[in-house]
């Protein structure tokens, strides 16, 4: 057993604080999680998992480890979910303010209520990204406003929410959804207008908060409450790549990853999902003809798709 792991297993000269631009901080909570518990293993197995990935990323023609990851101190605050909140606020703020790109992995939903708070102290006009199967809109569940289905209930009122991927909700969250900023699930399959909609709607500075469960329940069961009718891997993927390339992501969190030792397929999903969005952060940066790239691509796409259906281009309208 190796207690000094690094990110990926990558060399010692790459996982140092002092020399890292992305900083990996650990919040195994599972307190609050009402049906399968085990989110708190989930960074275990998110690492495990990374250390059996390719680096090298062939879309970005990149390999962005080199970039340094930091693996900080786990917060392992469990004595309360407030407290917990609090511990995450403050380690999370440490970092920003060392101008590291922070990047937090749960643990189950409501670690992001410390982490969005940081951000939302730290950033101006703030867009929180959200992508759930459940809304988590409410105000408290359980008697706590700090239980995993209040997870962007304080966003909605602090920051430019918008959620994507939403199929499970209670009606008493309706009053704090704000429904032109909500992107069903249900309606996103028959029409994907919704990836342009969605970042019309962002301001500049986008934290992404990315719970598991959006992703369809074939191919990602191992979560606390796995929902059908979810997204795919490519067209998040996608999504996400245009949300990189267009804003500036300043941050984002995975969370819910309740991992299942007889499957370990999703694990490794979430792995590649981690680092392809590390991918895109850097690669913007240092490749400014990347966005000209993605458009002419989509022209291309778009135009093949007007051409096989112009008897069709009524219903499009
Ligand atoms: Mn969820």
């Amino acid at each position: 057993m190796i207690n000094a792991k690094t990110y990926a297993g990558i060399p010692d000269k790459y996982a140092r604080l002092d020399r890292a631009e992305v900083v990996l901080i650990s919040v195994p909570y599972d307190g609050t999680s009402t049906w399968q518990k085990g989110a708190d293993k989930g960074f275990d197995a998110f690492l495990a998992a990374s250390e059996n990935m390719e680096l090298y990323d062939i879309e970005t023609n990149s390999e962005v480890y080199k970039k340094g990851v930091y693996i900080a101190e786990t917060v392992d605050e469990n004595t309360s979910a407030e407290h917990m909140v609090e511990q995450v606020h403050k380690t999370v703020k440490k970092y920003i303010q060392q101008e590291k790109f922070i990047t937090v992995f749960g643990g189950e939903h409501s670690i992001s209520i410390g982490t969005i708070r940081a951000f939302k102290d730290s950033f101006k006009n703030l867009t929180v990204l959200h992508l759930d199967a459940h809304a988590d809109l409410r105000n408290e569940y359980n008697g706590s406003p700090y239980n995993h289905a209040c997870a962007v209930y304080e966003a909605s009122k602090t920051t430019n929410l918008i959620q994507v991927g939403i199929r499970s909700m209670d009606s008493s969250e309706k009053e704090a959804m704000n429904k032109d900023q909500v992107f069903f699930a249900e309606q996103m399959i028959y029409d994907d207008s919704w990836v342009d909609r969605a970042i019309d709607m962002m301001t500049d500075q986008v934290f992404i908060t990315f719970d598991v469960d959006v992703f369809d329940s074939s191919i990602m069961s191992s979560t606390g409450t796995p929902e059908p009718g979810g997204l795919l891997w490519n067209e998040t993927i996608e999504f996400l790549k245009k949300v990189f390339m267009e804003k500036n992501v300043v941050g984002f969190d995975i969370v819910e990853l309740c991992p299942n030792p007889a499957n370990k397929a999703p694990d490794f999903m979430i792995a590649k999902l981690y680092y392809k969005m590390l991918s895109y952060k850097f690669f913007k940066y240092d490749n400014d003809d990347f966005l000209d790239v993605i458009e002419s691509r989509e022209e291309t796409i778009k135009r093949n798709k007007i051409k096989g259906s112009n008897e069709f281009e009524d219903e499009n309208e």
